[in-house]
């Protein structure tokens, strides 16, 4: 297995939109266990292919608190929502930047598991926050997206900051 490099906000890469996966081989099930391990080392919830510059529609989410709970999602698609919850979201792609965030509060999704297996879940809470979160990735979105301008301008401050500093 290996860690991947994750492309940090404002990277253009990161507006990409994923293409839907054809076949389930061997170097889709490498890349799901070197997402799920980039994921856990970093440490996080949940990963996208679009964060580490892979542009198929993979997801790796873990809400558990004992990370033994891995979700892979291939060629997700949220088939149903309703309702809504706000609450705070961080980003591997925007480190150091927790800002609340509206979402649907219920939804079911529909993806391929690693075996080629259509699967249907339905979840709310966080695990359907962490969805709604990957799924806006593939489709070219960040979160600061939902955020207003002055927001997302203050971020790209910071975040510039940041990398001066740490240069
Ligand atoms: O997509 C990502 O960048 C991962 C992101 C997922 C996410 C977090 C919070 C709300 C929605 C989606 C993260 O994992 S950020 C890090 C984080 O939340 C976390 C890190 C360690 C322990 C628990 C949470
Ligand atoms: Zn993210």
């Amino acid at each position: 297995m290996a860690l991947l490099p994750i492309l940090r906000f404002p990277d253009a890469r990161l507006k990409k939109v994923a293409v839907p996966i054809a076949s389930i081989d061997g170097s889709i099930r490498k890349l799901a266990a070197d997402m799920a391990e980039t994921m856990y080392e970093a440490p996080g919830i949940g990963l996208a292919a679009t964060q580490v510059d892979v542009h198929k529609q993979l997801v790796v989410i873990d809400i558990s608190e004992e990370k033994n709970d891995l979700l892979v999602l291939i060629n997700p698609r949220i088939a149903a929502s309703d309702g809504g919850q706000t609450g705070e979201e961080g980003c591997l792609s925007v480190p150091g930047i927790y800002e609340k965030v509206e979402r649907a509060e219920h939804v079911t999704v529909d993806y391929l598991d690693l075996d080629g297996k259509k699967c249907s879940l339905k979840a709310d809470g966080l695990l359907a926050v962490c969805i709604q979160h990957e799924l806006d990735h593939l489709n070219g979105k960040v979160f600061v997206d939902h955020l207003s301008q002055l927001k997302q301008t203050r971020i790209k401050g910071k975040l510039a900051k940041q990398a001066r500093v740490t240069a």
